[in-house]
């Protein structure tokens, strides 16, 4: 089987690029990275050649193309079957799916609100009482798991699976906006923070150059 070619966003601005790229890279999967600048004239062009729907993250792994960071995601969980993607007890993996679902398609507040950048510091920025909704959403969501399936390490089902993956990008958020956290919910973001492809990632992010207006700069 050939090596996998990821094809990503801005690391500074790309959450849904962020996903998939650290589960690989924490996994060791081994893959080429194509990344494309969102959010140029030349954007529209370039993007389609590798992307049906015209966004990223994108995967192409022999003559195959996966998009959206979800079914890239399991996709991978099940042709690399040897890696540790999703927990192997029954019953979390299957809250990890949910929960994963549940970021996927919701706290459209925060999203929109409090957009990733991740070299950025905007304390408070974005804040409201939606925001907030979310934010005790996805604190109680990381609370729980913590105390009904950590005890093995130090993230959301204890090891690393794609359910921290998909969380990260709300990470950087919450460092770049301030937000305030329980304990538990603090320590989690910095075992996250703390991660060795987290840090790749952050380090490639603040080295970029582009800035894309409407993501607060
Ligand atoms: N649901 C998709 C969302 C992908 C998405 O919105 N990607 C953004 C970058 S983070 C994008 O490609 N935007 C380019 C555009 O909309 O033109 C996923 O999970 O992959």
């Amino acid at each position: 089987m050939t090596k996998p070619t990821l094809v990503i966003g801005n690391k500074n601005y790309s959450s849904w690029s962020l996903r998939p790229w650290l589960a690989m890279k924490q996994l060791s999967l081994d893959f080429d990275e194509v990344r494309i600048a969102l959010y140029t004239p030349e954007l529209p062009a370039k993007i389609r050649f590798h992307s049906p729907s015209g966004k990223v993250p994108v995967l192409i792994h022999d003559t195959l193309t996966v998009w959206d960071s979800l079914a890239i995601c399991e996709y991978l969980a099940e042709q690399f079957p040897r890696l540790h993607w999703w927990p192997e007890d029954r019953t979390a993996r299957a809250i990890a799916r949910s929960i994963s679902a549940e970021m996927h398609s919701g706290f459209q507040h925060l999203r929109q609100s409090m957009p990733m950048n991740c070299r950025a510091r905007l304390p408070g920025k974005g804040m409201t009482p939606e925001v907030q909704v979310d934010i005790e959403r996805i604190t109680a969501i990381w609370r729980e798991c913590r105390q009904r399936f950590g005890s093995g390490g130090s993230l959301l089902f204890g090891e690393f699976t794609l359910a921290d993956a998909v969380f990260a990008p709300v990470v950087t958020r919450f460092v770049t906006y301030d937000v305030q956290l329980d304990p538990v919910s603090r320590a989690y973001a910095e075992r996250i923070l703390a991660l060795p492809a987290m840090q790749e990632w952050m380090k490639a992010a603040s080295l970029e150059l582009e800035t894309i207006p409407g993501f607060n700069l």
